[in-house]
């Protein structure tokens, strides 16, 4: 049986807020801006470039087929529907979240791998329009990191404030990350948010850049979304996300997400990947045939906080050698 959505129209009502990680964004023209496309830019390697290197960001419109990022959509949420974490009473594709029952039970390990190496999923992280962008801007043929993030975040759930750098760059730090709704995002569920010219503040350049994130057990830099603006740069700037878009940037971008409050109680899914030159050495933690990542027995699988896994800010969970999730305490079911 396939039932109908809820019927909700305040889904793009400016009176409701926007929050990231339970702090108000402030809304106001001089804090929260519009990301601007560079679709003019394409093929003129110059300009990409010294845009790159003027906002920090490259963002496109409808880089790729709206259908093959729609198909990778399907692949994945289907994926998630095994486990429970999504409710197929309702079409796959609206991503209704679902109660999760079956994820303590599942090899999670083998869970990720196969959402991250699914046809249509790679298809949008490994083709030709991200791969042409990026090659255009480092000058050379580039590779894509082997780990890739698919990132399904429900509601109540969101993202604390970073930058790349600390966790990618023990190769080189030419690297670009690529951030792609996988179907429309808007900030009310969950799309992402860069700092306006924090590439180049100074403060993030000589401390919080210097550091490894796993030698020196980084947190989130923050999670106030109002006190980063205030010491790291100027406007948030987001965009009502839809599918096909992309949007690059480098290793010194802060950046972050709204809070998923979707009131359709829909899950926001993107991907992040990231692209570097092939003749740079690449970051072990990521790259290899048996890529380290933060170390341990654990599997990217964001979210879920009631598991009171906090390590890595509960992107990354312990499992067991049968890949189940390895629980500490009892979860708390209030966070669902
Ligand atoms: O999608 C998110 O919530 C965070 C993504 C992110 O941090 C990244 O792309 O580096």
């Amino acid at each position: 049986m396939v039932a109908t959505l809820p019927d909700v129209s305040i889904r793009s009502d400016p009176s409701l807020s926007l929050t990231a990680n339970g702090f108000a964004v402030d809304r106001s023209a001089d804090r929260l801006g519009e990301l601007e496309a560079a679709n003019d830019l394409l093929g003129d390697l110059t300009a990409l470039r010294a845009t790159m290197k003027e906002r920090g960001y490259l963002f496109f419109r409808g880089l790729i087929d709206p259908q093959i990022v729609r198909a990778a959509r399907h692949e994945v949420l289907s994926k998630y529907a095994v486990l429970g974490e999504i409710d197929d009473r309702y079409p796959i594709e609206s991503g209704i979240a679902g109660d999760g029952g079956a994820v303590p039970a599942v090899n999670l390990r083998a869970f990720s791998e196969s959402v991250r190496s699914g046809y249509w999923y790679r298809r949008v992280t490994d083709g030709p329009e991200i791969l042409g962008v990026t090659r255009d801007l480092l000058n050379g043929n580039v590779r894509i990191f082997e780990m890739r993030w698919p990132r399904f975040v429900r509601p109540g759930e969101g993202c604390g404030f970073h930058c790349d750098g600390p966790y990618m760059n023990r190769g080189t730090d030419r690297i670009f990350s690529a951030w792609i709704p996988l179907g429309d995002v808007s900030p009310m569920e969950g799309a992402l948010m860069v700092l306006e010219h924090s590439h180049r503040s100074e403060r993030l350049l000589s401390g919080y850049l210097q550091s490894d994130a796993d030698r020196d057990g980084l947190q989130w830099l923050d999670d106030d979304p109002v006190s980063v603006q205030d010491h790291y740069g100027d406007r948030w700037l987001t965009t009502e996300f839809a599918a096909g878009d992309v949007l690059l940037f480098g290793m010194h971008t802060l950046h972050g997400a709204f809070d998923n409050q979707s009131p359709e109680g829909r899950c926001r899914l993107s991907s992040d990947t990231r692209y570097q030159r092939i003749d740079e050495p690449a970051d072990p933690r990521w790259n290899g045939a048996n890529f380290e990542g933060h170390g341990g027995s654990r599997v990217f699988y964001p979210g879920l906080g009631r598991w009171n896994n906090a390590d890595f800010q509960d992107e990354w969970k312990d499992v067991d050698e049968r890949g189940r999730i390895v629980l500490r305490g009892e979860p708390d079911r209030d966070q669902h």
